[in-house]
């Protein structure tokens, strides 16, 4: 546990850097108990900060300090000072080299922060402030230095990687290995990485657009060796995207990307050595599944992207984090949107917005995509600064349109290269490449909360004008009470009777990005032959929710006739979300549950539609989470949400069982596994089918599951099968193929994984006893996030009925891992805690039990600050 004080960061105490470090020479003596560090920086004091020599401050957190030198003196100890989380050295001389020894203890290194052991290999991860776990330094990303890096380490590492290129290779007297590694960009320390290990890697190259070779290596134990060609893929597509799309070239001679099992995140993208989760890295068609594959491929593009959006040019300070992050978020999606359907990728980003970034906002831990202060920075990697901040990356590129934003990125980049600079910085490269005025649009930047549009309308039959009435809101969030307007694109089409988009200009233009600034505004259309039916929001153009009166008959005029396939999914939803608000209400009230039919024709309609992606068929079929529901709710009755929707879903799976079937056995397939595009949005329909046909518990659908995970080739046919049955099948089905899939796949981490996710996230198998018991499951390890992700994680996020059960017990639970875990890993306890802090939202009762868990947290003893800072918040 860290050993910190809480304290908040604020924005406006920024101030430029005392001194500057103009290269940094890094020695590392790896020994897993006592790892010895030698850095030599050449510091020289910044123009840019003032009169004076002030005192040198150093960020260093749990390191034995050895000892000081300047210029080859050693310094007296009464010349510095050892503060709880750094070092304060008096300075005598405007440019000196500073020299520092210290010990670290990788072994113990719980944290997984810094330099720590994974499975006997050394690796970091330093991103935001671990590299001050690994020795002292201005650990601020406004520092940029060129970094030499020396490993030092006995035979049984026999690879020793750092960042940029290798420059030297030897032996020492005692048969050490040396390899000095020299990284010729300057960066932030937190861009830092050192990789040890007993290796194996692939190779391939990649030719740039102006002709350079670069070396390609993935890097993992031997025993995964096999699963690393899709990444190799998909970092080759990567690299060749971001050239044909941003005009931007890698720059080093090599790129390395390392697979780690202990990790607290997806990958990180350190200058020139990506190193990733093992999960989000690994695969083989064996025992990945389509959605791990997909993954994957974003991530790679995401990790690869930051080469530009991040390190070439970096962020001044953490508040900027949504600088490198949210565009980043934005490059990665539309990679993935250029390699896969568009559509879908649209819909799966939307509903995790929808749901979780949402529920942040309105929530206690709710802040701008531009922060203004914070306690623990680690606890600021969230949806909002993520997947709101891409949102708005999208929406400036909606308003300039491609070549205009293509514009603005090509001055941002030529104008920033080499700098740490701000989100003020990136948007005046976009307002300056084109000639326009972003100035309100920078609300989005600094206000919170999930903007709401009410939407009303009126058409004039006799001058055939139609009027659309817009007013936006946005509700209070800590801090801010009063909002001013937002710049909103709403993308709008209009639909006339026959369901085609109505021309809107005099040029024919279908659709028109309306620039909604005020808090009401009316836009008007003259010359319609009918009144039309609005399509809002069209692509989802804004991070905001709309309200508009649609009756059930437009809605599924929409489903049917939207040329935009977002806002056809989108219909679909809004009509199931009527349908799932209704039943929730007649729960509650005692009355006796029905489903009008309108749902299962729309739906079966939907089924029936040939000429629709299948993988947008699986969307349009799947009703909304029992989460999102939970979002849109004023209140969460858990109960009432849970009733509502296995009530739906049991409903829609008999009134649709023929056509499930006809559409499942259509769909079987002996094709080879491949993960390309059609052939995932087969395979998803498919287990959609699959998925809805258990529901019902009939013994003959059953065995449909029964058979394909006996047969299945492929981790996905095999996983959906082995959910399905998790979820609604007898006992005496379940255990056995529990069992079996556990005795196949024993010797693979992540399919281990996978196979407790399943269990943890069924209402019907992941019980806390069961949970319990996976915990005492000798593959699970309270050290590692992967597992606890699979195992808590999964119970906490994703099984809503057993997690919200009446009597407490799953927050009670909950609340013991989240103390637990906080003496190892707080990164990872203060991620864990978080579907806790939305206690207000719910009833009465449950709001009490969770905060009384939350209460017992605080309760506990003394906390890191990363868990302290989300409980100590969500408790006020
Ligand atoms: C795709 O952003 C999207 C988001 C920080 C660690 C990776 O590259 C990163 C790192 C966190 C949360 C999400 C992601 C990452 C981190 C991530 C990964 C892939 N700079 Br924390
Ligand atoms: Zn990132």
């Amino acid at each position: 546990m860290k050993d910190a004080q809480p304290r908040t960061v604020y924005l406006k105490d920024y101030r430029v850097p005392d001194y500057l470090v103009d290269s940094t020479r890094l020695h590392f003596e790896l020994q897993p108990k006592s790892t010895l560090v030698k850095s030599r920086l050449q510091v020289r004091r910044n123009p840019d900060a003032g009169e004076g020599l002030p005192p040198l401050v150093l960020d260093g957190i749990e390191l034995e300090l050895l000892s000081v030198s300047i210029d080859g003196q050693l310094v007296p100890a009464s010349r510095y000072r050892e503060l709880p989380e750094g070092l304060s050295i008096d300075v005598a001389k405007p440019e000196f080299v500073l020299e520092i020894h210290n010990r670290i203890n990788p072994e113990d290194n719980t944290s997984l922060e810094g330099l720590y052991l994974s499975n006997g290999m050394y690796c970091t991860q330093c991103e935001a402030e671990g590299f001050r776990k690994i020795t002292y330094y201005p650990d601020r990303p406004d520092v940029m230095s060129k970094f030499t890096t020396t490993i030092v380490a006995p035979r049984q590492y026999p690879v020793l990687l750092a960042n940029g290129n290798e420059v030297e290779r030897r032996h020492t007297e005692d048969g050490r290995q040396v390899v000095v590694w020299e990284d010729p960009f300057a960066k932030p320390a937190y861009l830092f990485a050192l990789v040890a290990g007993e290796l194996q890697h692939i190779e391939d190259t990649f030719t740039t657009a102006s002709g350079r070779e670069v070396k390609l290596q993935i890097f993992t134990e031997a025993k995964n060796i096999g699963k690393c060609d899709h990444a190799m893929r998909s970092l080759k597509k990567a690299m060749r995207w971001d050239e044909d799309v941003y005009g931007r070239e890698y720059d080093l001679d090599i790129f390395m990307v390392v697979a780690v099992d202990h990790f607290n995140m997806g990958a990180m993208e350190n200058k020139g050595l990506n190193i990733f989760n093992s999960a989000c890295v690994l695969a083989s068609p064996k025992t990945a599944t389509d959605r791990t594959f997909q993954t994957i491929e974003s991530i790679v593009g995401h990790e690869y992207f930051h080469n530009w959006s991040g390190n070439r040019v970096t962020c001044r300070d953490w508040f900027q984090l949504s600088l490198k992050e949210g565009f980043t978020v934005f490059r990665d999606a539309e990679f993935s949107a250029d390699m896969n359907s568009r559509a879908v990728k649209r819909i799966e980003d939307v509903s995790m917005l929808r749901t979780a970034q949402f529920a942040e906002d309105a929530g206690p831990m709710a802040h701008p995509v531009g922060p203004d202060s914070y306690m623990e920075i680690s606890n600021f990697y969230t949806l909002t600064i993520y997947e709101k901040g891409a949102e708005v990356v999208r929406m400036i590129h909606t308003l300039l349109g491609a070549d205009g934003f293509r514009k603005g990125s090509d001055l941002y980049f030529e104008r920033h290269d080499g700098q740490a600079v701000t989100c003020e910085d990136f948007v005046r490269a976009m307002e300056d490449a084109n000639g326009v005025d972003l100035g309100q649009f920078r609300r989005w930047y600094s206000q919170a909360g999930t903007p709401v549009l009410d939407v009303s309308d009126e058409f004039d039959a006799q001058s055939g004008t139609y009027s659309l009435t817009i007013k936006q809101s946005c509700p209070a969030s800590p801090g801010q009470t009063e909002k001013l307007p937002f710049h909103i694109p709403v993308a709008l089409g209009l639909l006339d009777s026959g369901g085609n988009d109505l021309p809107l200009d005099g040029e024919g233009n279908t659709q028109k990005v309306l620039a909604l600034t005020e808090a009401e505004q009316t836009f008007r259309f003259d010359g319609l032959p009918g009144a039309p039916l609005p399509s809002l929001l069209r692509g989802f153009s804004a991070p905001v929710k709309v309200n508009y009166g649609y009756s059930t008959e437009q809605l599924l005029f929409l489903m049917r006739s939207d040329s935009d396939e977002f806002n056809r999914w989108d219909a679909g939803q809004r009509l199931a979300f009527a349908a799932l608000e209704q039943l929730q209400e007649d729960f509650r009230a005692g009355r006796e549950l029905g489903l009008q039919p309108e749902l299962a024709d729309a739906y079966r309609s939907v089924l029936a539609n040939r000429e629709l992606d299948p993988a947008l068929v699986a969307e349009m079929l799947a009703l909304p989470s029992a989460q999102t529901l939970a979002e849109h709710a004023k209140t969460i009755d858990a109960e009432a949400i849970v009733a509502a929707r296995d009530f739906a879903r049991r409903e829609l799976a008999f009134a649709l069982k023929e056509e499930l079937q006809d559409c499942y056995n259509r769909l079987q397939s002996d094709k080879a596994y491949d993960p390309n595009a059609a052939d995932i949005a087969e395979r998803s329909l498919k287990n959609a089918c699959l998925a809805y046909l258990c529901v019902t518990e009939e013994p003959e659908l059953l065995a449909l599951a029964e058979t394909q995970f006996a047969g299945a080739e492929n981790m996905t046919d095999s996983a959906a099968a082995l959910a399905a049955l998790t979820n609604h099948a007898p006992d005496n089905i379940v255990e056995p193929a529990l069992e079996n899939f556990y005795r196949r796949w024993q010797g693979d981490t992540q399919v281990v994984e996978l196979w407790f996710g399943i269990q943890s996230g069924s209402a019907r198998r992941g019980t806390l006893e069961a949970v319990h018991q996976l915990m005492q499951h000798p593959a699970f390890e309270l050290k590692n996030p992967n597992k606890v992700r699979a195992v808590i994680g999964a119970f906490a996020n994703r099984n809503f009925t057993q997690f919200h059960r009446s009597d407490g017990s799953g927050f009670v639970f909950l609340a013991e891992q989240v103390i637990a875990l906080d003496r190892l890993n707080p990164q990872v306890a203060a991620r864990l805690v978080t579907p806790l802090t939305r206690w207000k939202k719910y009833t009465d009762d449950l709001a009490q039990k969770m905060r009384g868990a939350l209460q017992s947290i605080m309760d506990s003893g003394k906390l890191s600050r990363d868990l302290y800072e989300v409980v100590s918040k969500s408790l006020a």
